[in-house]
């Protein structure tokens, strides 16, 4: 029996990252197992998770694991754990804060472009043959049109400086009045929704956001309005959504986070004036290179120091 201490990755990883956790814990890879035989056998001794932030790990699977004692998510975002139970169980928690921040808000700038120039049309266009036929329609400018940012921590700073770089005014909606001088504040998301061009929601998830982007925001940022989601599905009312882009009262959406990922409702699929992703907003090599070692230290060092580097 190894003496390592026991560690349960909840959802599938990439297998370079198994093989480094193998050096330090026992591993135990929870999506290929059959779970409650699993966990009868082992869920008393699993003493630390490995978790991916977008999928989290459910309340029911934390009360099948008395002896944990920390998590350890790879990504930013927390919305997925239930953190009032990992704190009142004293679990330690930590996410990947910052590392990917360049990444994603590179992903955010990324479908700006693509919904106002219509590159993912244009690729189509061009890929079927259809130049030589007919002239490609035309699309819109995105340079010096207003960006309002949802949410500005530190992805939304970084999605500002992009902005900035395209001459775009930046406005701002967050609790606190902490952007740079030059860039306006909000108080209100119809006052913001109202005096932009870009809504780009950057905003954690969870209970306390769930639909904050309704279709009264929607219909204050109007039908020139562009919304880009590269937060979480969750922040933003999808059925809404789909109607007053049907209904032509808004100009497109670039989305790269769905309520119900990796499903993407059938209705926006349809749609021409919308680009879709499946969730790749920290996926660069870089980046998730730089996620994953910081998810493995902060478990290593937890079990050799007691605490986390980046904790939650
Ligand atoms: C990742 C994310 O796609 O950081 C987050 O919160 O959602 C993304 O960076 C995901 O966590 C990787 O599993």
């Amino acid at each position: 029996m190894s003496s390592k201490p026991e560690i349960l990755v909840v959802s599938e990883i990439p297998q370079p990252m198994i093989d480094t956790l193998e050096c330090h814990f026992a591993v135990h890879k929870f999506w290929l197992q059959e779970g409650d035989a699993f966990l009868n056998a082992h869920g008393g001794r699993i003493r630390g998770a490995l978790v991916r932030a977008a999928k989290g790990i459910s309340t029911a699977l934390v009360n099948k694991l008395p002896a944990l004692e920390a998590v350890s998510s790879f990504g930013v975002g927390l919305d997925a754990l239930n953190l009032p139970l990992l704190r009142e169980r004293h679990i330690h928690v930590s996410n990947t804060p910052d590392v990917l921040n360049e990444c994603v808000a590179d992903t955010a700038l990324a479908l700006m472009l693509a919904v106002t120039r219509k590159i993912c049309l244009a690729d189509r266009f061009a890929r079927a043959g259809k130049w030589q036929l007919e002239a490609f329609p035309g699309a819109w400018k995105m340079s010096g049109k207003r960006c309002g940012i949802v949410g500005m921590g530190s992805i939304g700073h970084e999605v500002a400086k992009r902005a900035t770089a395209f001459n775009m005014p930046i406005h701002y909606f967050s609790r606190r009045k902490n952007g740079q001088a030059d860039w306006q504040h909000h108080d209100a998301l119809i006052e913001l929704a109202k005096a932009v061009d870009f809504l780009v929601l950057t905003l954690p998830g969870g209970e306390a956001t769930q639909h904050i982007i309704n279709r009264e925001v929607l219909e204050a940022l109007g039908p020139e309005g562009i919304v880009i989601n590269i937060a979480r599905g969750s922040v933003l009312d999808t059925d809404a959504l789909v109607t007053l882009l049907q209904e032509g009262k808004l100009r497109g959406a670039g989305l790269d986070v769905f309520e119900q990922e990796p499903q993407i409702p059938a209705a926006l699929c349809a749609l021409d004036n919308v680009v879709l992703l499946p969730h790749i907003g920290s996926n660069t090599a870089e980046t998730r290179q730089a996620m994953a070692d910081l998810t493995i230290t902060n478990l290593v060092h937890y079990f050799q120091h007691g605490s986390m580097i980046t904790p939650a």
